[in-house]
């Protein structure tokens, strides 16, 4: 298992769709494996395989509050079936638009197909953190942050202050 680098707006990578998986095999677990590892380390509860530089529908979450028992989860080409009109406010953030949060306001509850660590076929109905936290993930997948839903004015001041951080060791220039 190893720690990837989280790649930062602003980078063409997180623009890019990322590709339906046809079999989740060995290569796929691991790299589930490395995303969790890798989320736990940034300390989030859930990390897109593009936010490492991967474009390929999987997700990795664990919204567990219990710090001695984790409770992680993954999805493969994840589907969202059915959406609630009610709509519920949380403030977002994201390993890739670091120390930035809004109120973001999205469907309350969905409900969505994907497949599991084991490749099996499986349903979910989700609310609260749980939906909101989905949703934000699967919008990773389709090349979306949630400043893409903020005004343009502050849209453009994040990924400018953010981009003046580009001299960062850390980041990785592509
Ligand atoms: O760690 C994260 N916290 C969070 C809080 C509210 C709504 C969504 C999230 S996801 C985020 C991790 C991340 O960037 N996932 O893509
Ligand atoms: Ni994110």
């Amino acid at each position: 298992m190893a720690i990837q680098k989280i790649i930062t707006e602003p980078n063409k990578i997180l623009r890019q769709i990322s590709k339906n998986v046809d079999k989740v095999g060995k290569e796929e677990q691991q790299l589930m494996d490395d995303m969790l590892e890798t989320m736990y380390d940034a300390k989030g509860i859930g990390l897109a395989a593009i936010q490492i530089g991967i474009p390929k529908r999987i997700l990795v979450m664990d919204i567990s509050k219990n710090e001695e028992k984790n409770d992680p989860m993954y999805f493969v080409n994840p589907i969202i079936k059915n959406k609630n009109s009610e709509l519920s406010i949380y403030e977002e953030g994201c390993l890739s638009v670091p120390n930035y949060f809004a109120e973001i306001k999205r469907p309350k509850k969905c409900e969505i197909e994907y497949l599991d660590y084991y490749g099996q076929k499986k349903n979910l109905l989700a609310e609260g953190l749980l939906a909101t936290c989905i949703q934000h993930e699967m919008d990773h997948l389709e090349g979306i942050l949630f400043i893409d839903y903020l005004s343009k004015i502050k849209k453009t001041m994040i990924i400018k202050k953010l981009s003046k951080q580009k001299d960062r060791p850390d980041r990785i220039i592509v």
